[in-house]
Order: structure tokens, then sequence, then C-alpha cells
């Protein structure tokens, strides 16, 4: 440490290496595919014509990335050392130039595809860390040069004083950097994990698992509706988890005990040992509000529960199986569901793949009929038989109620909400409506508060899935309300009284403004 000046450049540059650290670190514990210093190199690739980028290419072959990379970490080593030379001045300065910086990140990120609000929080850790670290490391250095500002020669002379403040620098710069290379590496080791799952979920066969076939008739033939089979990636997705579980399949294991004569452990091979099952099945959220969309429907592939707790042998008395993830999560399932001739699933597959790791890879809990929260149960890796009286899962802690099969509902997908609708023809109306486990007899719907008219609906293989409606009517220019109704096949009339989705459900019609223009001349 020749100068003091040096030395804030130093404070500056371990701040940023802890910073870009926690950023990586958490970027991969949450897997989120790019760090945002990668995200910026993708974004600078993208900006780069086409010309440009293909000479870099050309000079620098498949290296093009690293090398980016690396130029960027270099330009960020070099914003680093500045800020901690202008911390010797003001606090804001610094704070100035990271905040400049992670602005730069937040763009590169909010233009990756599918980005959500939770792929900022690599950066708003990495933000607070430069802070929190530089005025750690400011700290020292202030004592060292109390006039902080005359920052150019070595002010502090060699008394012990100057000394020791000088070593307490020295060994806190040193601490948070061998942290911040710890930290990387964890991050590195667990992306490596999610890595590693995700390769062996590719190259894994299912036996028994068909692809999905479209059963016929289910589409309304409505342009612009929610297709009635929902791709794995359109899946909507709920989890507290947010590291979720990397299981490899030979690791699992499922635990089956309790109120049973028998308890089991099975391994993936013994599951897949066993008969296979596969339908379409719509899974809904509880937290789904009026017209929302938190629902999906796929094709499910897995291994009868029913099957294995007949196995396991369930002792008189019990009336519910606490399911707990990888994760610790856990939820609580009418045992009724589960041995009933519904066919709830220890799912291995979703449309014809291997689950998904978000959606609960290598195994899951479906079943029809009940939200997600009471049954869905993902990275599923012990059921236990029991008593409702006996346990509190996890959301039943927290307010939402013991028992939750679905409600009937029913939504508007076309005209879109606000949409401007051509008044030279009939308005087409279509959308989907859904009771899990009970099927849907009919839908209505009523236009600007007339009478309820009467809707067409397509096909269902069963009563386990959404179901599509549409019609059609004419309708004068100008502004219009639809909304809408369900009856289910056991002749509940969906109900328009409005509650919302705590403690089991909302409940609500769903109701679209939009327009219909004058009809061209
Ligand atoms: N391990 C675990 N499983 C879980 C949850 C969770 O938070 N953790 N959320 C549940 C909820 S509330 C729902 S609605 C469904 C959502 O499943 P999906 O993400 O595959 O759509 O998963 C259920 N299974
Ligand atoms: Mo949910």
């Amino acid at each position: 440490m020749r100068s003091v000046r040096s030395a804030w450049s130093l404070a500056g540059l371990v701040a940023g290496l802890a910073g870009v650290a926690v950023s990586y670190a958490v970027a991969m514990a949450m897997s989120i595919r790019d760090s945002p210093v990668v995200a910026v190199a993708e974004l600078v690739i993208r900006a780069t014509p086409g010309a440009a980028a293909e000479g870099a290419i050309g000079v620098l072959g498949t290296w093009d990335k690293p090398v980016l990379v690396v130029v960027i970490l270099v330009f960020l080593a070099g914003a680093f050392a500045w800020a901690g030379r202008l911390a010797a001045r003001s606090w804001w300065a610094p704070v100035a130039v990271y905040l400049a910086l992670a602005t730069a990140g937040v763009v590169a990120v909010s233009m990756q595809p599918a980005a959500s609000p939770l792929a900022f929080l690599p950066l708003t850790l990495g933000f607070v860390t430069w802070v929190v670290v530089l005025s750690l490391l400011a700290d020292p250095l202030r004592r060292l040069d109390p006039a902080a500002g005359a920052a150019d020669e070595s002010t502090g002379g060699p008394d012990g004083v100057a000394l020791a403040t000088r070593r307490g620098f020295l060994l806190r710069a040193g601490a948070i950097a061998a942290v911040s290379v710890v930290v990387s590496g964890a991050g590195r080791v667990v992306g490596a994990g999610r890595r590693q799952v995700e390769e062996t979920r590719r190259l894994l066969r299912l036996p028994g698992v068909t692809e999905p076939v479209l059963p016929r008739g289910v589409r309304a033939g409505v342009a612009d509706i929610t297709p009635w089979e929902t791709p794995n990636d359109d899946f909507y997705r709920v989890h507290t988890a947010i590291v979720v579980p990397s299981i490899e399949p030979r690791n699992w294991r499922l635990r089956i005990h309790g109120l049973v004569d028998n308890p089991l452990e099975i391994g993936f091979d013994d599951l897949l040992a066993r008969e296979r099952t596969e339908a379409w099945v719509t899974l809904s959220c509880v937290s789904n509000r009026v017209g929302g969309d938190l629902i999906g429907n796929a094709w499910w592939s897995g291994v009868r529960v029913a099957d294995l707790l007949a196995e396991a042998g369930v002792r008189p008395g019990a009336d519910a199986v606490l399911q707990t993830s990888d994760d610790g999560w856990t939820c609580g399932t009418p045992l009724a569901a589960l041995t009933d001739d519904r066919d709830a699933l220890l799912a291995v597959a979703m449309n014809g793949e291997p689950l998904p790791i978000d959606h609960g890879f290598p195994v899951r809990m479906v079943v029809p009929g009940l939200y997600g929260y009471v049954s869905a149960c993902k990275w599923l890796v012990d059921l236990e038989v029991t008593r409702f009286d006996d346990i509190e899962a996890y959301w039943v802690g927290k307010g939402w109620a013991e028992q939750a099969p679905v409600k009937i509902a029913s939504r508007v997908d076309v005209p879109r909400s606000g949409s401007d609708v051509p008044g030279d023809a009939p308005v087409v109306f279509g959308g989907v409506a859904w009771e899990q486990h009970t099927g849907i007899e009919g839908v209505e719907i009523a236009v600007d508060g007339g009478p309820w008219q009467p809707c067409t609906l397509a096909s269902v293989p069963s009563v386990d899935t959404w179901v599509q409606w549409s019609t059609s009517l004419s309708l004068d220019p100008g502004d219009h309300t639809v909304r809408v109704r369900a009856t289910s096949k056991g002749g509940q009339v969906q109900t328009g009284v409005e509650q919302d989705v705590l403690p089991d459900g909302a409940t609500g019609w769903h109701s679209v403004d939009f327009t219909v223009s004058e009809p061209d001349a």
C-alpha cells in the first residue's frame, strides 16, 4: 500500500468484487440462467451490428462470449476502483457509480426472455453489498486519512496507530475478498447441481409415458383463446422455494408411513416399475383471482397413489395425508381424494416429458378437483397417513382453509379487456370454465346486464379438465361489458357474490369491457 489513494482504489475494487460475487451466487442459487454480468454481455452482443459481431466471432471464434465477459469485468474493475477513489471525498459519488452500473444490469436483465421480478434480486443484493462493503472499508481509511481529500500521499506516518489501522484495513479487505471467492464458488456449485439434474432430465426416458394427443373437439375454434392444452413453458408456477430442489432421480426416495400397516420406502425405479396411468388434468391455484391465469391443463403421466397406499395398508381412523417436499413445504390432502376413483397421481411426466424441475422433478402429486396448495406437492419425498386434527400444513398455518376443493369458475378470454372489436360482423366471445372433478354442464354470458344467453361448449375428455366455451352476438357500436357464469354438472350455478382468494378461493363473475367500432362504410 504505497499511498492512501491506492488504498481507496483497493477498497472500491474489493467492494465491487464482493457485489459481483453475491449477485452471481444469488443468480446461480435461484437458477436464473445468466448472472447480471452475462446478461450485460448478451445485451452487448445483441446490440452489436451484425457485421461487427461476425467480424468479432471470426477473430475470436467461440471464445467471443468469454472474451466479452472478461472485457466487461476489466471495465468493471476500473469503475470499481474509481468509485473507491471517489469515496475518499464523498459518500454519494461512489453510490452514483454503483447505481449507474446496476442500472446497466437492470436494463440487460429486463431484456432477457421471461424476466420475472425475482430476476432483479441478484442485482439488488449485489448493489447493497457494494454499498455496505465500501462503507466497511472506508471506515478505517477515513481514520488513516483524516483530511480525506488530500488523498495523494501517505499521510499515515510510521506511528503505531496508523500502522494498526492500516493492518486493520488490509485484513478487512483480504477477508472480504476471500469471502467473495467462497461465495461465488458456492454459487457455482449450486448452479452446477441444477445443470447436472437438467442434463439427467434431458436424457431421461420414462417407460410407459406417451406423448399428449389432443382429444377431439376440445378447441372451441375461437382465435386468440387460451390454448386448451398448456405447454410446459407457459404453465403457471407457484412455489415458496427460492432455490428449487435439484434432485437426481437415483437419489430420490419416497417414504409412505404413519397410520399404515407396512411402511414403504421406494426409489424412482421402484415407482416406474408400477403400472402407468395418464390423464388430462387441469391444475389451478387458490390464489387465482376472478379472471386470473394461475391455471393450466396438462397431460400427466404417473402412478396411482391409491395403489401405493393400498400396498402400505391404511389403518382405520386416518383421514388425511401430509405430503412433504424435499424443500420442506407441506400440504394436507384428504385421504379420500387420494384413494377414490379419481386417479390421484404421483406424476413423473408432464405433457409427455419428465416433469420440468420447476414443476417438481422427479415426482409430484396431481389430484383432480383440489387446489394446488392442498394437493399438488412438488419434489415430493414423504407421505404421512394421518389425521387432519394432528397436522398443520404450510399454508393452513397462514390462514388458508384446511380443505379446499376447486370452486366453479369461468373466464372470458375473447374479447380481451379494453379491446376494440370490428363492428361489421357479430362479436365472437370465447373463454374457459372449470370445476375439476365435477365438470361443467353449461356456460352463459350476459352483455351490458342483459339476459343470460347460453354458449356452446367444446368437448372434454373427462370432468377433470377445463372446457372452452364460445358464442357470437351482434352488438351495436359503442362500449360494452360482458360477464360469464358457469353451471356445474352437479347443477350448481356459479355465484356472482364476490369473495377474495383467502381463505379458500375466489368467487364472482368475470367481466370484460370492450368497444365495438363503427362498421366500415
Ligand atoms: N414443494 C412445493 N410444492 C408446491 C408448492 C410449493 O410452494 N412448494 N405450491 C403449491 C401450489 S400453491 C400450487 S398452486 C401448485 C402449483 O404447481 P405448478 O407450479 O406446477 O403450477 O404447486 C403446489 N405445490
Ligand atoms: Mo396455489
